[in-house]
């Protein structure tokens, strides 16, 4: 079962990592250097099965970077909590106000200038996938916004028009702008490729909590590949994942010890009920997944 896969790294980690101590003072089991693949052949995806993934709050979170948002106000009025705890971090760090993080997300929802001041993320994914800044010489040694870069856009216009290119990337790693994201791109580089009829698709993610992120961030990249074959119109291909720090934190242990003894079930595929008239037209009610039966949720804590 290509889940297996999965289940190996968890394990391959959790048995002979190296500890670190990382960032978010909770402590990890680490390897550097690991790779996945799956076959996305009619609709097949890396849906983990050993355990209940929310696959809607991923493929919002998805639609939400297409849209170009940055601000985690989209997300909260959906409903999807899973950005909110570093704006949260960031506005009891600035303001010294300890207000709890329901309250926090109850003013984003409630209040849009307050959301608009503290819900943003900075020039996180959605701002450098669809509108990469640019700067233009004026003369005279001065510089001006110039206008922005739609990779996204622009790849899907490479697959048809130019498939043996070696050059369909979507690059989230801004350098010039990392200091000002609350967070820097973990899933980073997406690069596709055209084999005869069929779209391969390379995820490349710099740092990789294999328990909560992980499981996200393989439907995510498996669902903006379909969506890039079917927009293209060529048939999915294989998804490879590789990762560079693919961690577990010391606080996942239970979930770890339990999941490891799950066995994968069935194999899920996506179904795209319609054909937009672009990459930017998906809506989450296009999406159905069929053959998902899922172990019971294991909850764990986010590193913040
Ligand atoms: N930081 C860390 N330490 N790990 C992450 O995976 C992570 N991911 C981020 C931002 N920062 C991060 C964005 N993606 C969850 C899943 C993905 C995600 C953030 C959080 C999460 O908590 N998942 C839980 C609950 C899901 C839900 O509330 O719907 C899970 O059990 O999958
Ligand atoms: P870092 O910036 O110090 O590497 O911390 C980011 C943490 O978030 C790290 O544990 C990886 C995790 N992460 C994912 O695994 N997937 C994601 O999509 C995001 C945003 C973060």
């Amino acid at each position: 079962h290509p889940e297996q896969q999965y289940l190996d790294l968890m394990q391959d980690i959790w048995k002979n990592g190296n500890e670190r101590s990382d960032r978010t003072g909770v402590g990890t089991r680490s390897i550097f250097g690991a790779t996945l693949r799956y076959d996305l052949s009619g609709g097949a995806m890396p849906l983990v099965t050993t355990k209940r993934v929310y696959w809607k709050t991923a493929t919002r979170e998805l639609l939400w970077f297409l849209t170009g948002s940055t601000n985690i106000r989209p997300l909260v009025l959906q409903g999807v909590k899973i950005w909110n705890e570093w704006p949260h971090a960031r506005y009891v760090r600035d303001t010294g106000d300890d207000l709890s993080l329901e309250a926090f997300v109850a003013r984003i929802a409630d209040d849009p200038v307050f959301a608009e001041e503290w819900g943003d993320l900075g020039p996180v994914y959605g701002k450098q996938w669809v509108d990469w800044p640019t700067y233009e010489q004026t003369g005279n040694g001065n510089y001006r916004k110039g206008e922005g870069i739609n990779q996204v856009a622009q790849t899907v216009d490479s697959l048809i028009n130019n498939p043996g290119s070696r050059r369909h990337i979507i690059e989230g790693w801004n350098v010039a702008e990392l200091d000002s994201m609350a967070l820097p791109p973990c899933h980073k580089t997406y690069q596709f490729h055209v084999a005869g009829d069929r779209l391969n698709c390379i995820l490349y993610q710099r740092s990789c909590d294999v328990a909560l992120g992980l499981p996200f961030n393989l439907w995510s990249a498996a669902l903006l590949a379909q969506m890039m074959a079917q927009q293209t119109g060529l048939a999915p291909g294989e998804l490879v994942w590789m990762g560079g720090d693919v961690h577990l934190y010391l606080n996942h242990a239970h979930l770890v010890t339990e999941q490891v003894e799950r066995e994968p079930r069935g194999h899920p595929t996506l179904e795209i009920k319609r054909k937009p008239d672009s990459i930017f037209g998906y809506a989450i009610e296009d999406f159905e997944v069929h053959g998902y039966d899922p172990h019971p949720p294991i909850s764990a804590p986010v590193a913040v």
